[in-house]
């Protein structure tokens, strides 16, 4: 490399910006926000203002003026730049004079202020006031996001989480440019959303007898464990997550992964009684293929749909045990009806049902790699935790994916090689190094194929995290390596740079108070 590409490379190292933004120009000088900084909204520019405003209270302690007039911080939206900058874009210029973010929409200028306060001193994320002269290097930014679906998940079904925490989770997600909150709802281990017309799904589903810490040799915690969110927490949670231009994609499980729904209403099942699951792993119970079950679950989307606003709901569809449709006559008549020649083409066409009734309602269906056995729904798009293969058929079907894998994206899987010296896990080994070469965009895809690819998530399972503290050990700093996946051009991205940045980073998530995984010591 030149010497002096290599001195620009420092020179924007420096500004230790995660994820790295499309295009970094240093310029001359720096820019010093002071207690007489203002910030000028422009046009569209009002609610991200107030945020940056409110952002910036805690550690300088100033209460900036918002106004239209003037200020050295200038924001505004200028929908014309979209066609360069996309849906999410922004131009961010920091001179000696004065700073000018512009966003090609409201998401756009959200994110170029979150640029912004990353060009502060870390100390600028904390809670509390600090003494320090708050300074952000000259500099022109040009950016926008490689992929359009950035997700988090979190499963709340074997642990719940509070509320308090959830909007936690959402300030760093949105910190770190992430657009999709994917909210496990539901599963064998505890239903967590209430339903107004089935108040059974919570006052029993979501409660259960013990809880599996560790699976073999089984140990149990000998405690119940309870939690739902009410629909007010719902909407307190979406309204929250839209704030910071994060849709919430909810979950329903099905057909699988239904035993807590069944134990609330046993009818949904094989019939028999059966307690809210207290272990881990894959479950025989699973929904009944019954009109009724059906009519239910449409009942359980309609309420679903009502509070999440997400053009894409999530139904499951993964790991579905066939036994009881194999056992069950009424199954077998229904297969034989309507033409099935097995078992997987009467998942295919339960989803089919669910995708039908999801479309007719303006929105679209997503599912676990599982639902293209037996062929995939029409409108349907496929969310690739298994291997590239369902990645290749879905694409080349002109269906669109999100990638998922659980050799990359998976944050329930161990940090380290040694398991002794890491709070005991399901399994697996991600090291951070993993997960920032995860590319979502397999070899075989063509240019045309490519775009059915709406981008990547992270999952966090979390049978075996109890605590908040523990999903964000799992979580940080992984899910920092995913979001320059997502977000960041794939030409710069660069291991040794992100290395050098991530320190730097770290220290801005230490003033959040996040509990994120050591760095292992250098070489
Ligand atoms: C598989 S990924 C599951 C989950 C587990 C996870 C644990 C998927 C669609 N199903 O039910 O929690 O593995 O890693």
């Amino acid at each position: 490399m030149l010497a002096s590409a290599v001195a620009a490379l420092m020179v924007s190292q420096s500004l230790n910006l995660v994820p790295w933004p499309d295009h970094v120009t240093p310029g001359p000088g720096s820019f010093q926000l002071t207690d007489r900084s203002g910030i000028l909204a422009g046009r569209g520019a009002d609610v991200v203002a107030n945020q940056l405003r409110t952002w910036l209270v805690p550690a300088t302690g100033f209460a900036l003026p918002v106004s239209k007039r003037r200020g050295d911080v200038s924001l505004a939206v200028d929908s014309t730049l979209r066609s360069t900058l996309g849906d999410e874009g922004y131009r961010l210029r920091v001179e000696p004079g004065g700073v000018s973010v512009v966003g090609s929409s409201t998401a756009g200028l959200f994110y170029g202020c979150q640029t912004l306060r990353q060009l502060l001193p870390s100390a600028i994320f904390s809670p509390t006031r600090v003494d320090s002269t708050w300074t952000a290097p000259g500099v022109e930014i040009v950016d926008r996001p490689r992929f359009r679906w950035r997700g988090a998940h979190l499963d709340v079904s074997r642990n719940f989480m509070p509320k308090a925490w959830i909007l936690k989770y959402l300030d760093l997600l949105a910190a770190h440019k992430f657009n999709r909150f994917h909210w496990h709802l539901t599963d064998d281990q505890g239903w967590r959303i209430e339903i107004k017309k089935y108040p059974m799904l919570t006052e029993v589903g979501s409660k259960r007898k013990d809880t599996m810490l560790v699976y073999d040799p089984p140990k149990y915690s000998g405690e119940p464990h309870e939690g739902f969110y009410t629909q007010e927490d719902v909407k307190e949670i979406v309204a929250y997550a839209a704030e910071r231009f994060i849709t919430v994609v909810p979950e329903i499980e099905m057909p699988g992964h239904a035993q807590a729904a069944i134990a609330a209403y046993p009818e949904l099942g094989d019939g028999e009684e059966h307690e809210v699951w207290t272990k881990w792993g894959v479950n025989e119970n699973v929904f009944n293929v019954k009109d009724e079950t059906l009519d239910f679950l449409k009942d359980v989307l309609d309420e679903v749909m009502a509070l999440f606003p997400s053009q894409f709901i999530h139904v499951g569809g993964d790991e579905c045990p066939k036994a009881q449709w194999k056992a069950s006559a009424f199954a077998q008549a229904k297969m034989t009806k309507l033409g099935l020649k097995d078992e997987h083409e009467l998942q295919s066409w339960f989803i089919r049902q669910m995708d039908a009734y999801i479309a007719s309602k303006g929105r679209r269906l997503i599912g676990w790699s599982e639902i293209l056995e037996g062929g995939l729904a029409p409108g349907a798009a496929l969310m690739v935790w298994l291997g590239d293969e369902g990645a290749e058929a879905a694409v080349k079907s002109g269906h669109d994916v999100v990638m998922a894998q659980t050799t990359h994206t998976y944050f329930d899987y161990y940090q380290v090689k040694d398991r002794t010296k890491e709070p005991h896990s399901i399994g697996g080994f991600l090291p951070l190094e993993k997960v920032y070469a995860y590319e979502p965009i397999l070899p075989s895809f063509s240019e045309a194929e490519a775009k059915h690819v709406m981008g990547a998530q992270f999952q966090l399972w979390t049978e075996y995290i109890r605590e908040p503290s523990h999903a964000e050990y799992m979580a940080f700093p992984r899910a920092c390596a995913l979001a320059e996946v997502v977000w960041s051009p794939k030409e710069s991205r660069n291991w040794q740079s992100f290395s050098t940045r991530l320190p730097f980073h770290l220290d801005r998530l230490t003033q959040m108070g996040v509990n994120f995984r050591q760095l292992d010591p250098g070489p």
